[in-house]
């Protein structure tokens, strides 16, 4: 065989196949040799915190929706990180939070192209699972950030804080708002999103104690990230249920623009919204009476924990494992939690008298 069709012929086995195989059959040095190099702890699945730092990985980012500015945000924060620690960003992503198969080829293409590390915002939590596998057999690590796969499909999940925190707080602040009582709705992202679902599960968790007797969850609407989708759901919820009191939004996308309706409509300030915000989208809002509190951890730092972790994961600092420590540079020591969790810490809650401080 000529050298070219032998380099063609690798490049295709590459593509459909295994990339270890296909690096044996062509006899090139590929990541796999470097990553086993990463002494006996590594070779044998254990970590090794004081293991060095690896420099030059290429880790490459797969937000949900690369035109949300949530996930501009937070993958500016893994470039800066990846950029300090000596490592290569690359982003890639579809412009719908609900294109699970856009997620999926994706997920392939970065296989291909043999990064040392990945990090996804899952649009769905099983969608992704064979090709993130995929991905772990050919020596690539994967951290999920934001939003989650299952717990086999990935080394270990970034979240912005805890879910069960952000869910229970966005409740307590709508009913403090409603004075317990009332009709309420939620207005979620993509019906299959990991991590919208996951918090408004424990909203009906947090609804079910008595305190809320007089508040009723009448419908949860699907606005899928996108603004004109989610501004129609929120004026069809109004509509439909004429004595709404509030809404809850977790997402940054469904807020702002519920917010944009309601500032605009007979409803401002008497319906009233809540829900996860930037504060730059939501400083008009707040400011003209449409909002009166939000919250949010600052998507910087999500993706700067993204990045970190996937870096001690390829450095084999950390395998993912409950209870194995690591340091995060300026961000301090992180702790593996329960199942491969790792939580950025608490979200901070804005409003009229703090908004000011921030800028994101
Ligand atoms: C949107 C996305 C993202 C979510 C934030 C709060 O940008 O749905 O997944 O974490 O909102």
């Amino acid at each position: 065989m000529r050298k070219s069709s032998i380099r063609r012929t690798c490049a295709a086995l590459a593509a459909v196949t295994s990339l270890a195989l296909a690096a044996t059959a062509c006899g090139g040095t590929t990541k796999n040799d470097v990553k086993d190099s990463g002494g006996s702890n590594a070779a044998a699945g254990k970590a090794d915190p004081n293991a060095a730092t690896k420099k030059g990985l290429t880790v490459g980012f797969l937000p949900k929706q690369v035109n949300n500015p949530y996930f501009t945000s937070a993958d500016k924060g893994g470039e800066q990180a990846l950029t300090e620690l000596g490592s290569k960003y690359k982003e890639v992503g579809p412009s719908s939070a609900t294109d699970t198969s856009g997620q999926v080829s994706y997920v392939n293409t970065l296989t291909q192209q043999q990064v040392d590390a990945m990090a996804v915002s899952a649009q769905d939590p099983g969608a992704l699972c064979t090709a993130l596998k995929q991905a772990m057999t050919n020596k690539i690590k994967v951290v999920t950030y934001d939003s989650d796969t299952k717990t086999d499909c990935r080394n270990a999940f970034v979240s912005q804080a805890s879910a069960e925190d952000l869910g229970r707080t966005e409740v307590q602040l709508l009913a403090e708002q409603i004075d317990y009582k009332g009709e309420i709705a939620i207005l979620s992202a993509a019906q299959t999103a990991t991590n919208q679902n996951t918090w408004i599960d424990f909203m009906k968790d947090e609804l079910k104690d008595p305190k809320y007797k007089d508040i009723k969850l009448v419908k949860v609407a699907f606005g899928n990230d996108d603004a004109q989708q989610s501004f129609q759901q929120t004026q069809g919820l109004l509509q439909e249920h004429p004595n709404l009191k509030g809404i809850i939004s977790p997402t940054t996308v469904g807020i702002k623009a519920a917010a944009q309706y309601l500032s605009g409509s007979k409803y401002k300030g008497k319906v009233k919204l809540t829900g996860l915000g930037t504060p730059n989208d939501m400083r008009k809002y707040v400011k003209n009476g449409t909002v009166e509190a939000f919250e949010l951890s600052d998507p910087a730092k999500l993706g700067e924990l993204a990045a970190r972790t996937a870096v001690a994961l390829s450095s084999g600092q950390i395998t993912g494992k409950e209870g194995e420590t690591f340091k995060a540079g300026d961000m301090g020591s992180f702790t593996i939690g329960k199942d491969g969790v790792i939580s950025l810490g608490k979200p901070t809650v804005f409003n009229a008298k703090n908004i000011d401080q921030f800028n994101f």
